[in-house]
């Protein structure tokens, strides 16, 4: 069996968030364990946008209320609905992942305030700035730095890293399989897996 918890991974673009959660949920359902990954292609385009079916009946200004954005409000109420979402997970039993930049450290204390202290696991990628750009896989930090795309984390736009998280995790020289298995020993350790 296992207990019900959030692995709340925070880092940058490309820090390789969503690869390490993914691969995680993968190591846990060949351990019998089922979770489910939340990250930006199933949360920001689903939960948090502007229903499209919507817009031709409730115009434009239905979709400037209620889609999220990059703002710092508007990533607020991203992390907020997630922890919501993520909260219900947990209370249900099962292990959520989230793979989300959350780069502010007090929106990301707000959902660890709402949980148990045991259920919720900060995970924090540590991949410095300069592997992330390099890595680029979708040409936003270029567009970013050519000022073509304004307010992108890391370059005009903060990050806050966090100060006591319960994992650290280097990923510029350790494979995705590596660093969830540390994740793996740490819900050992704790007795959730
Ligand atoms: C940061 C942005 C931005 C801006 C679009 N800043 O590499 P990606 O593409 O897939 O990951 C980024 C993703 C970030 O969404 P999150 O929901 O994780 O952000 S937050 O937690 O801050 O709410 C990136 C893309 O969306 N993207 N514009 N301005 N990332």
């Amino acid at each position: 069996g296992h207990k019900g918890c959030v692995i709340w991974f925070t880092g940058l673009s490309g820090s390789g968030k969503s690869t390490i959660a993914n691969t995680l949920d993968h190591q846990l359902y060949a351990r019998g364990i089922r979770s489910t990954v939340l990250d930006g292609d199933n949360v920001r385009h689903s939960l948090n946008a502007a229903p499209a079916q919507l817009l031709p009946i409730h115009g434009e200004a239905f979709a400037e209320r209620f889609g999220l954005g990059f703002s710092a409000i508007d990533r607020e109420e991203n992390i907020r609905r997630i922890g919501a979402v993520t909260q219900l997970f947990a209370e249900a039993g099962m292990i959520a992942l989230t793979a989300f930049i959350s780069p502010y450290r007090r929106d990301r204390e707000l959902v660890r305030n709402a949980l148990q202290p045991s259920e919720f696991i900060e995970v924090f990628v540590n991949t410095p700035l300069a592997i992330c750009e390099t890595r680029d896989p979708k040409g936003l930090y270029k567009k970013a730095r050519a000022g073509e795309l304004k307010g992108f984390t890391g370059i005009d736009d903060p990050y806050e890293a966090p100060l006591a998280p319960e994992l650290t995790l280097n990923a510029d020289n350790h494979t995705p399989e590596m660093l969830a298995e540390t994740v793996i020993i740490y819900l050992q350790t704790q007795g959730i897996i």
